[in-house]
């Protein structure tokens, strides 16, 4: 029997000011591409069940353009006869009981089976049940809907567990009401054949109450894109699950955006500039940065220059990580009154240290200029 897992889509989320040819927000079509690819490789596998563990979309009011994608795309899931079972996440389940959710919307399509009542609910067929556990505002409550599950494991058939919670805190995504699967409800995990887990974005089994040892039956399948730029995992996919005699759990990639992550050490700026290598980054996100930097570095480096290093990526960020120095000295020692002056002095500061009065005089002059500058644009705005 094979299972695709997938999960964590959220489509609807954009990123950056960036737009594609069609005018939609770059990374809201990488979304909705990474959601596509997973749908053609289905076609291609032909599985007997389709499962996605939650965070379809990205809000629990999603867009006119995410909804309409996602119709599409499910009729594509519909008309292939395979059974299709998807839970609510955090992201898909409204706060208040005023709005409806929006995974009603499938409910009329023949094979897709949704769970978004904040309830257990068994859904099952000749072979398999699948015990879907939805996300739940309400922790209190959910205790009594794993007794639930546990009392409805089929011993003569195949059971699946499906959740979009974090295991025992241990896979916390740092959201606002994320439900957290109590550690002593754990052991219910043996007595499935696989537990399917949404809600981390990374892919991997699950660790047993923190230790080193996994489960050998529960994984997250992990998000198809990323929410957030701090994620920085190149590796994105959907899972294959077969079950047999033995469990075979084997992630399929999909291709992303690259995501690159380059450093150019100012304490040798000139060589670091040199040995930098810009030929992988063409289309990618890319986060640049700037190490050991000096406060006098800081001045003339500027990012539009770091940026025009990397003309092919798609988008280019600068982190400016500051060199820490012993003789740093606090506001509190410097007595200027405006920030031009306070600017001033910091650099006076540091060419004392470094002894180096022609480079002050030199800075000097390109601040006054700067601000000068700044003022200019400040005064036509009154
Ligand atoms: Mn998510």
């Amino acid at each position: 029997m094979k299972i695709i897992h997938f999960s964590d889509t959220h489509l609807g989320y954009n990123d950056l000011d960036i737009l594609d040819e069609n005018n939609i927000n770059q990374r809201e079509a990488d979304f909705y591409d990474a959601f596509s690819q997973v749908i053609n490789q289905i076609e291609k596998i032909q599985p007997d069940y389709i499962i996605h563990t939650g965070d379809l979309f990205h809000r629990s009011s999603p867009s006119n353009r995410a909804i309409t994608f996602a119709l599409k795309e499910f009729k594509r899931i519909n008309d292939m006869n395979i059974p299709c079972i998807m839970i609510a996440g955090n992201h898909s389940t409204p706060r208040t009981n005023l709005s409806s959710p929006i995974l009603k919307i499938f409910e009329d399509f023949e094979n897709i089976y949704v769970s978004y009542e904040q309830k257990y609910k068994k859904i099952e067929f000749d072979d398999i049940a699948f015990h879907t556990l939805p996300h739940m505002n309400d922790e209190t409550k959910a205790e009594e809907q794993i007794n639930l599950c546990e009392e409805n494991i089929e011993k003569d058939k195949k059971n699946i567990m499906m959740m979009h919670c974090s295991v025992g805190a241990w896979y916390l995504m740092q959201e606002f009401g994320e439900w957290v699967y109590p550690t002593h409800k754990e052991y219910i995990f043996e007595s499935m054949d696989y537990v399917a887990l949404g809600h981390w974005h990374g892919f991997g089994a699950v660790s047993v109450k923190g230790t080193k040892e996994k489960y050998p039956n529960a994984f997250y399948s992990g998000s198809t894109e990323r929410t957030s730029l701090n994620d920085k995992r190149n590796e994105k996919c959907f899972v294959e699950v077969t079950i047999d005699d033995t469990l075979r759990v084997e992630p399929k990639y999909i291709n992303i955006r690259p995501i690159i992550t380059k450093e150019i050490n100012c304490e040798d700026y000139e060589t670091s500039l040199e040995t930098l290598d810009s030929s992988d980054v063409k289309d990618a996100i890319v986060e640049v940065r700037l190490i050991n930097l000096t406060s006098l570095q800081s001045i003339d480096i500027q990012t539009s220059d770091i940026k025009a290093l990397f003309k092919e990526a798609m988008h280019v960020s600068v982190k400016r990580e500051f060199k820490k120095s012993s003789t740093e000295s606090t506001i509190d020692d410097i007595e200027a009154v405006s920030l031009e002056e306070y600017f001033l002095e910091h650099i006076k500061e540091d060419s004392i240290n470094t002894q180096d009065t022609k480079e002050y005089e030199r800075l000097e002059l390109k601040v006054k200029e700067l601000f000068s500058k700044y003022e200019e644009v400040a005064d036509d705005t009154i």
